[in-house]
């Protein structure tokens, strides 16, 4: 019988992180959590550049071992000999398929790419109206910033975004089981998606999309698994316990 590893996973709110606790619950992993605390601008703290070279989140300290990029910390935990040698008895597909292999790669490099893009116009654009950037503006360079950046948002990410969720429902609404893994259980593919989806029906883009009800039954199916529970709840109670030390 392998033994578990130690596991530290380094969280910041609100993020791509959300992935990581799904699966580790999915696992029964026992880990421990350090949450970091986004700063006003919404970045990432220095202390998370501390642990991870890419100052980006999620960062999980596997045995002493510090890894990066949800995708492949997906693949190291499922590689475990712990969890390989247990992959029977366990309700989620461990051996990655083509499909979990193709929306891994969607979910970063397309959905959450334009899903950035656009959190950064936005983000910026009501920066620099605001006097943050380069001090007060007249009202007319306020009006011409964010006319550029309305334009943006809405007739050039804002559409691609769109095109990124409906080829997403299209394609659920064609499996057999309802995951993107393509069987009859949750897989990387699964977990990758879950942080994008969770962001546009109950995160920081509800309600700015369009989302359809294949989408919308693949979310409650997640939301029905008591694993994601208990990562949801995690998430609520750790970033609460992190904000009372503040
Ligand atoms: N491709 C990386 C992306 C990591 C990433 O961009 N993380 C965001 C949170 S969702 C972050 O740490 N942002 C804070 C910052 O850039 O300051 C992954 O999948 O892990």
């Amino acid at each position: 019988m392998s033994s578990n590893p130690e596991i530290t996973l380094h969280h910041l709110n609100a993020s791509r992180s959300e992935r990581i606790f799904w699966i580790l619950e999915e696992l029964s992993l026992p880990y421990n959590v350090q949450v970091h605390l986004r700063t006003p601008s919404r970045s990432a703290p220095p202390s998370l550049l501390k642990i991870s070279p890419t100052g980006k989140a999620p960062a999980l300290i596997l045995d002493g071992k510090v890894i990066t990029e949800s995708a492949y910390i997906i693949y190291k935990l499922l590689s475990l000999p712990s969890v390989q040698s247990n992959k029977t008895e366990l309700d989620i597909q461990v051996e990655q398929t083509d499909d979990d292999i193709f929306w891994s790669h969607y979910a970063e490099g397309s959905m959450m790419n334009l899903f950035q893009a656009s959190a950064i116009v936005q983000a910026t654009s009501a920066a620099y109206v605001n006097g943050m950037v380069v001090g007060q503006l007249e009202e007319g360079d306020k009006e011409a910033v964010k006319g550029y950046s309305g334009f943006v948002a809405s007739k050039y990410l804002g559409p691609q975004v769109q095109g990124t969720i409906d080829f997403a429902e299209a394609a659920i609404n064609k499996t057999q089981h309802g995951w993107f893994s393509g069987t009859d259980k949750p897989g990387s593919g699964d977990f990758m998606m879950f942080f994008a989806i969770n962001s546009l029906l109950a995160g920081t883009r509800a309600g700015a999309f369009n989302v359809g009800e294949g989408l919308k039954g693949w979310y409650k199916r997640v939301l029905d698994r008591p694993a994601a529970q208990r990562a949801l709840q995690k998430i609520k109670e750790e970033e609460e316990k992190a904000k009372s030390k503040m």
